[in-house]
């Protein structure tokens, strides 16, 4: 397949490619405007860019939102305590059709790489039972990477410890961990310290629901940090949520800071979800409750953009639109700069590959898999203000997924 008049990020004028046996083989300024063949895309002009990347979701609980009853108070512990009683009556079954629905959700933005956490605080492990077969039978439309996810603790679960092992022995990718949900302080610190250490013996990459709180005392990130720092795992290291930075005065942040930059870890914020569980126990003014986005940035690290929930008990919108959560995002991060608008998609594409360790399997380079959008507009700010949509997104050199937009007609009232 040959793709014509592809617009690429930070390059001057329009770009050829062509796909090859599921690979880029080529990819080329045009000099001349070229004849299109049979089974041949033209872009028009508008950006050609890797697949938008979902690296953060959590895909057992998708679509169970209001049952058996609705998160009332919109907070985390709720939703928490609400998905205890529907995780009681899950089966594989149900599991699956939920969470193939959903990615053909996400596919339908354009997203072909997800990282999915899994609710392994059962002694059954049906949710991923579920999962490890949907990461399978999935593999048309999406790659996807499992994160053994210990929702209600790892130290204060019953066999907590266990089932975190059992997870990563029977094929998820990715070790979890929430320390801000332990009992005990020291129970964060130790889960910590028990989940690099599986992840180190594993070979396991590491991605922690890590002070997903307004509570300013709740500092667990400095210590998967230094655990990062110290045992020399930081590109292998995700932190999520941190939203207890945003409450966070300046002068621990100062110092943390120093640290994060050293360790070299990832972060993933997922702004809708956050501005809608965080900030439920001020009164006025009210906390934004995300992380702090735009100044991890500006200092070096790597950030980027995830949705959490599709219709669950934790958030009872989305759609799979990953450009929703990103136009969101930069509104209440303060970050509808120029500078920021210019450089937006990063967020939902290069920085969150990076975070979910893709490598060589991600990108617009020769050699590397013929996965690629084309979108609907010239520029990362365009798309933003157009709220711009994938027209066609190609998966191993075959169009997976082609949209047409609508069509707006005036009637002549004048
Ligand atoms: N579980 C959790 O601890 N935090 C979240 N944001 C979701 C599930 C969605
Ligand atoms: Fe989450």
């Amino acid at each position: 397949m040959h793709i014509i008049n592809a617009r690429l990020r930070n390059q001057e004028g329009l770009h050829e490619l062509n796909l090859e046996n599921g690979l880029i083989s080529s990819i080329a300024r045009q000099i001349e405007a070229p004849t299109l063949g049979p089974g041949d895309l033209d872009a028009g002009g508008n950006l050609v860019v890797p697949p938008f990347v979902e690296p953060h979701i959590h895909l057992d609980a998708t679509l169970t939102a209001g049952e058996p009853r609705w998160n009332m108070s919109g907070t985390l512990f709720e939703g928490i305590e609400c998905w205890g009683e529907r995780k009681a009556t899950i089966t594989q079954e149900d599991t699956k059709a939920r969470a193939r629905k959903t990615i053909q959700a996400l596919a339908a933005h354009g997203i072909q790489h997800v990282r999915t956490h899994v609710d392994v605080t059962d002694p059954e492990l049906t949710a991923l039972k579920a999962m490890l077969e949907v990461r399978e039978e999935s593999r048309h439309l999406v790659d996807l990477q499992i994160v053994a996810f210990p929702q209600e603790g790892i130290e204060s679960y019953h066999n907590g410890r266990e089932l975190m092992e059992e997870a990563i022995r029977m094929g998820a990718d990715v070790v979890g961990g929430i320390p801000h949900f332990e009992y005990t302080r020291d129970q964060g610190v130790s889960s910590v310290k028990f989940l690099m250490d599986l992840a180190e013996r594993s070979g396991c990459l590491v991605d922690v629901h890590c002070d997903e709180t307004d509570d300013p005392q709740s500092r667990f990130l400095e210590v998967l940090a230094e655990e990062a720092r110290s045992r020399g795992m930081g590109s292998r290291v995700t932190a999520s949520h941190t939203t207890a930075m945003g409450s966070y005065d300046n002068a621990y942040c100062a110092k943390l800071f120093r640290l994060l930059g050293h360790s070299g870890i990832s972060f993933v914020s997922c702004p809708t979800e956050s501005i809608h569980l965080q900030g439920r126990f001020d009164n006025f003014p009210k906390r934004r409750g995300v992380t702090r986005v735009n100044e991890l940035l500006e200092a070096g690290m790597n950030v980027c953009f995830g949705q959490d929930s599709i219709v669950d008990p934790w958030y009872p919108l989305g759609n799979g639109n990953i450009l929703r959560v990103l136009e969101a995002g930069l509104h209440i991060c303060h970050m509808l700069g120029y500078r920021n608008l210019q450089s937006a998609l990063d967020l939902v594409t290069d920085n969150s590959a990076r975070a979910m360790n893709l490598g060589e399997r991600y990108g617009l380079e020769r050699g590397r898999p013929a996965n690629l959008l084309i979108l609907s507009a010239e520029s990362d700010y365009e798309v933003i203000r157009s709220q711009g949509l994938p027209l066609y997104s190609v998966r191993n050199g075959e169009v997976l997924m082609k949209r047409t937009m609508p069509v707006v007609e005036f009637s002549d009232l004048s």
